[in-house]
Parts: C-alpha cells; sequence; structure tokens
C-alpha cells in the first residue's frame, strides 16, 4: 500500500459511522488537526472495521467545516479483544487500593490478560490515601515479586502524577485498562489540563463503580503521545490457549528465558509432572495452576465442538 504521510491519520474516536481523526505530522494544520470523517463509499478495505487508534489516510479535506474521508486503512501493529482498541505500545493495569477493594486474583486475570498482547505491560495502584504507608510498602513488594514495579497514586499527592505523565509521554499509545470506579477517569482528568470528563463515587452500596466511562477515546499528551481511557468491567474467565500461559507469568519466564532451566518435555505445563524443574514457590503459581486449568477446560471443550 502507498501511503502518502502529509495525509496520515489517528483515529481517537468513533461513533456510529463517523470517525474523529487527529491528522499527524502536518504543520499546515497545526491548530486545526481534528476531522470529523466518514469512510469513503468506493473503498473496499480488507478488514473492513476501523477500531479507535487505528492509522488511516485521509483525504478531501475540508478546513472550514474539519470535515474529510477516510481513504485508507493503515497495517495495524496490533489489536485489543476488549476494548477493541488498535496499535496499543503499553497497558498500564489500574486497580485501586480501596473502594473497591484490591482483589488480587482480579487484578491478575488483568495482567495476564494485558501480557498477551505482547506489550510493556505496568501497574498502577490509586486511592493509596485510603490505605497506610506500612500496607503501601506491603503492596508495591508484593507486586515486585510478581515481576511488576508498581506506581501509587494518591489524589491528594500531585506530584505523583507528575511523574507518571513523564513516563507516559515517552510511550505512542498508552491504555489505561481496569475494574470500575478504581479511578481511571480521575487519573486522565489530573495530568491532562483542561480535560474534564465525568467520574463518579463509587456506590456505597454496592462497593462498585458505576461504570461512568462508556466510550473508548483517544486522548493526546503531546503530538506523538496518546493515551486510552476506557469503559471499567470485571475480568471474568479468561480463554488462553493453555500453551502460551508460562510466557505471560514473569516468574516463570525469568527462570525459563534468563536462569535457562529446563523441564523434561519442552512444552512443560509446569504442573506436577515429573521432570519438570521449575521453582513452584512463587505466590502467583496458585493463580497460574488454576488459569492452566480453567484454560484447559476451555482448550479441551473446543476441540469436541
Ligand atoms: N480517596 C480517593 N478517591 C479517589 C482517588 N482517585 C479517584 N478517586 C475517586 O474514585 C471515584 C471513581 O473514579 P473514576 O475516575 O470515575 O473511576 P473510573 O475508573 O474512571 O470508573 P469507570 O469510568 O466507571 O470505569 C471518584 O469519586 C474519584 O473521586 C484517590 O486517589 N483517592
Ligand atoms: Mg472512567
Ligand atoms: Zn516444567
Amino acid at each position: 500500500m502507498k501511503i502518502d504521510s502529509k495525509n496520515l491519520g489517528l483515529v481517537t474516536k468513533k461513533f456510529n459511522e463517523y470517525f474523529l481523526v487527529d491528522l499527524k505530522h502536518n504543520k499546515n494544520y497545526k491548530n486545526n488537526r481534528k476531522f470529523l470523517c466518514k469512510v469513503r463509499k468506493s473503498i473496499n478495505f480488507k478488514n473492513k472495521i476501523i477500531y479507535v487508534g487505528d492509522e488511516v489516510v485521509i483525504g478531501q479535506i475540508d478546513i472550514k467545516r474539519k470535515r474529510a474521508v477516510i481513504e485508507n486503512l493503515v497495517t495495524r501493529k496490533n489489536l485489543l479483544a476488549r476494548p477493541s482498541v488498535a496499535n496499543i505500545s503499553n497497558i498500564y493495569i489500574i486497580c485501586s487500593v480501596e473502594e473497591p477493594q484490591l482483589n488480587l486474583s482480579q487484578v491478575n486475570k488483568f495482567l495476564i490478560s494485558a501480557e498477551l498482547l505482547g506489550v510493556g505491560v505496568s501497574l498502577v495502584l490509586t486511592k493509596c490515601d485510603l490505605i497506610s504507608e506500612k500496607r503501601k510498602l506491603f503492596l508495591i513488594d508484593k507486586f515486585a515479586n510478581w515481576g511488576y514495579q508498581a506506581t501509587t497514586l494518591n489524589l491528594y499527592k500531585p506530584n505523583n502524577f507528575k511523574d507518571l505523565l513523564a513516563e507516559l509521554k515517552t510511550k505512542p499509545c498508552s491504555i489505561f485498562m481496569g475494574p470500575s470506579g478504581v479511578g481511571k477517569t480521575t487519573v486522565l482528568n489530573m495530568i491532562i489540563p483542561g480535560l474534564q470528563n465525568s467520574t463518579a463515587k463509587v456506590s456505597r452500596k454496592i462497593k462498585r463503580g458505576k461504570n461512568t466511562t462508556r466510550n473508548v477515546e483517544l486522548f493526546s499528551l503531546s503530538s506523538n503521545s496518546y493515551i486510552v481511557d476506557t469503559p471499567g468491567f470485571n475480568m471474568q474467565k479468561l480463554e488462553i490457549d493453555v500453551r502460551f500461559l508460562p510466557n505471560l507469568y514473569s516468574e516463570i519466564r525469568r527462570q525459563v528465558i534468563d536462569e535457562g532451566i529446563k523441564c523434561k518435555f519442552r512444552n512443560c505445563l509446569h504442573l506436577n509432572d515429573k521432570g519438570c524443574n521449575l521453582n513452584k514457590s512463587f505466590e502467583r503459581y496458585v493463580f497460574y495452576k488454576q488459569m492452566i486449568e480453567s484454560s484447559k477446560s476451555h482448550y479441551y471443550l473446543n476441540q469436541e465442538d
């Protein structure tokens, strides 16, 4: 596909048959980069669906009316399944330490499903004003053992947010994912000047968020750095091919790849098989085993279909 980079844009929002597209690298439209677009009717894309995060070529640019037409779709690097967002470079799993309470099995499911995309995965713990310093350090230590250097945030300490923003600006397109009510939109409102997206108090009765954010939207942090807010949801059963699972756990990756441990069978799932040399004394091994078991039954069910 021949691409004219002058007219290369990024889909930042999608509604019905309309797309909001930011024109990339074009000095002529510096303060005027957002265009409302439809797909050109005669275009027959191989993959017809265009997602937020997709790079597109636009034409028929009408600067006055801020309208244009999508003429081509650039091959995407990756596509996140839920929510559907293309070309993600980094996933930030956001979880609150309280309100809603931290649920380790949920955090693990989010992390593992994020690892599946094969991009950088980070963990952010919000609402640290609701726990003691001791508990915070305990959690940081726990997640370090899981292989993640958790960022801790507290609405009353704006400096933490500055550091996070500086980090996000070094990444082309990050996404915030996590349960409802953990503070994803609050964090975005803190780091993007002028942005005042809706947030809502966590329900006292059910101690859950109220699913305040409804749409997937990409916000610009700089001319080459974007961040996506997503609606919160809880992870149900993960359906991952068991053969991929060992590689998604950093504790296993470290032993197999860095330390070069070898099991008798090349495709060892590191259960209790004879000939397995994995050191299983790490906290998430229980979650790993559960995930293998539930993925296995899913895998076999599919085989019988
Ligand atoms: N105490 C405390 N409350 C916070 C903090 N950060 C966010 N909140 C509160 O948490 C509530 C939910 O925040 P939202 O930003 O709406 O959460 P969300 O993750 O975007 O939720 P959905 O859009 O439903 O997925 C709001 O009332 C926030 O004020 C924090 O650091 N400390
Ligand atoms: Mg939100
Ligand atoms: Zn093994």
